[in-house]
């Protein structure tokens, strides 16, 4: 398996300093949690169905919280959104979780998603849905990762739910990571 992005991902190092971070995961320890999958996440902006794949009208949550809202116009400009991402995603892998192989819903989200990882890191696999070439990145805290043309469309994306991942050849136990996907609901 190549070491390296899909045609159209992009990852920003650094997206978010030390302490945006912090900020960041203090606010998400306060916010409301949904246990209904094996991992915790929170939905903002909009609820998302995973059983029905499905964002509707009856779905709006309101506009993000102000300690997401500037963050999602930066994520916006930065992956070229064109309209501005008006629903965030944060899921919370302990060791042992991951998300399972898929391509983010078509008709519910844009054309760009992005995901910022925060606390520990997790091995990234892409696999192209026609063909099965895979490639493979580690996501590390703080980066941006945007996925966009072929990468969002072309390719199915996973994290492998393992207790360590092999970073520059030396297999590394994983900590706690938490990520918050960026997307734009066209469901209007
Ligand atoms: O955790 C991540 O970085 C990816 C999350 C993801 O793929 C999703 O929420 O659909």
């Amino acid at each position: 398996m190549s070491t390296c992005l899909p045609p159209g991902a992009r990852l920003i190092d650094s997206f978010v300093d030390q302490r945006e971070a912090e900020h960041l995961l203090a606010a998400i320890r306060a916010g409301p949690w949904r246990s209904d999958l094996k991992r915790r996440v929170q939905h903002y902006g909009w609820l998302y169905d995973y059983r029905a794949r499905a964002v509707s009208l009856d779905m709006d949550l309101g506009p993000l919280p102000s300690w997401l809202a500037e963050l999602a116009d930066h994520v916006g400009q930065k992956g070229r959104f064109g309209v501005a991402p008006d629903q965030v995603i944060v899921n919370e892998y302990l060791p042992g979780q991951g998300i399972s192989a898929h391509v983010d819903c078509e008709p519910c989200f844009g054309p760009v998603i992005a995901s910022l990882s925060l606390g520990g890191s997790a091995e990234m696999i892409f696999a192209k849905r026609s063909g099965g070439e895979r490639k493979s990145i580690i996501l590390e805290p703080q980066s941006l990762l945007i996925l966009s043309d072929e990468a969002r469309y072309d390719w199915t994306h996973e994290i492998p739910a393992r207790k360590s991942d092999v970073i520059e050849s030396v297999r590394q136990p994983r900590t706690r990571r938490v990520s918050l996907t960026f997307r734009t609901v066209t469901v209007r």
